[in-house]
């Protein structure tokens, strides 16, 4: 049994199944990882949908800020924008238990025995994991629920509050756990979010640095499996922190990750997200023993 993670696959399945061919991917007894972003701006979003409920079984996800996209889009609370390539999940007949299934998904995945976790931008560095599993399950009580799902995701859009409060309530606390978790890229140490900044690492505003890189970030030593992050282009200089958005959607490649043995794939994509042919290649990168916190 080998467990694997991805990248963002925004709607790229050819080279997804490029990579789970190449090592030869078994849903009986292989796991597969998926960072978010599951679809959206790639070619075949309702294809990778498909196929990947297919394999439900055998995944671990969790959500990106496109797949929480999708879900109000779906429940008709945010319209599509220019760009998005959702259209054809909306209009499947499939469609209520494709977005369903997506629905129940986590915000955040933690794996005791490694002492891993799996989340689409980060963890801020003012919280500790113990506290982040227990934000993250707020959010992930109101999208499970028939009842504060709508709700939910109405208020989740807006870039404020920027930083966190223990007191905060309702849909500001529900939207600041979120963009932590699905957008974050730059904060400060005490977690006050810069959520413009796109470029790579080094662009940070003046007291802003990427989240994975303050010294008193409180998950120091837990191993972190991310994506979100395109500029990074896989490398962020980490040890134990292990960005894996290397931009399938826009040219670049998607990458998949052996998670015990921290051997790299890449396979290398065209400007429309379609997988270049065999151009795949490996980075076998050390991981650190897991350390006590
Ligand atoms: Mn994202």
């Amino acid at each position: 049994m080998a467990v694997y993670a991805v990248g963002d696959l925004q709607g790229c399945l050819e080279p997804l199944q490029c990579l789970l061919e190449r090592v030869a991917f078994d849903p009986v007894k292989d796991r597969l990882w998926l960072v978010g972003d599951l679809v959206n701006r790639g070619p075949q979003s309702l294809e990778t949908l498909r196929f990947l409920y297919s394999i439900r079984e055998s995944l671990v996800c969790v959500l990106g800020n496109h797949d929480l996209h999708l879900l109000a889009v779906g429940q008709n609370i945010e319209r599509l924008k220019k760009a998005d390539t959702l259209r054809e999940i909306l209009e499947a007949p499939d469609r209520e238990e494709l977005l369903e299934w997506l629905r129940q998904q986590k915000l955040l995945h933690y794996d005791e025995r490694r002492d891993m976790v799996l989340v689409h931008a980060g963890i801020p560095p003012q919280w500790s994991l113990r506290k982040a599993l227990k934000y993250a399950e707020e959010v992930e009580q109101a999208l499970h629920d028939d009842i504060l799902f709508a709700p939910y995701l109405d208020g989740m859009y807006g870039n404020e509050p920027v930083k966190w409060d223990n007191d905060l309530k309702g849909a500001a606390r529900l939207r600041m756990i979120t963009n932590y978790f699905t957008r974050m890229r730059f904060c400060t140490s005490d977690g006050k979010l810069d959520l413009k900044g796109k470029e790579g690492p080094d662009t940070a505003p003046p007291g802003y640095a990427p989240w994975f890189r303050h010294k008193e970030r409180k998950t120091k030593g837990l191993k972190i499996v991310f994506g979100h992050w395109a500029a990074l282009d896989g490398r962020c200089n980490e040890p134990g922190i292990f960005a894996l958005d290397t931009g399938c959607v826009w040219g670049g490649a998607l990458t998949l990750l052996n998670i015990d043995t921290g051997e790299r794939l890449r396979c290398k994509c065209d400007a429309q997200g379609h997988a270049k042919p065999n151009v795949a290649h490996s980075t076998p990168e050390q991981l650190p023993a897991t350390a006590k916190r």
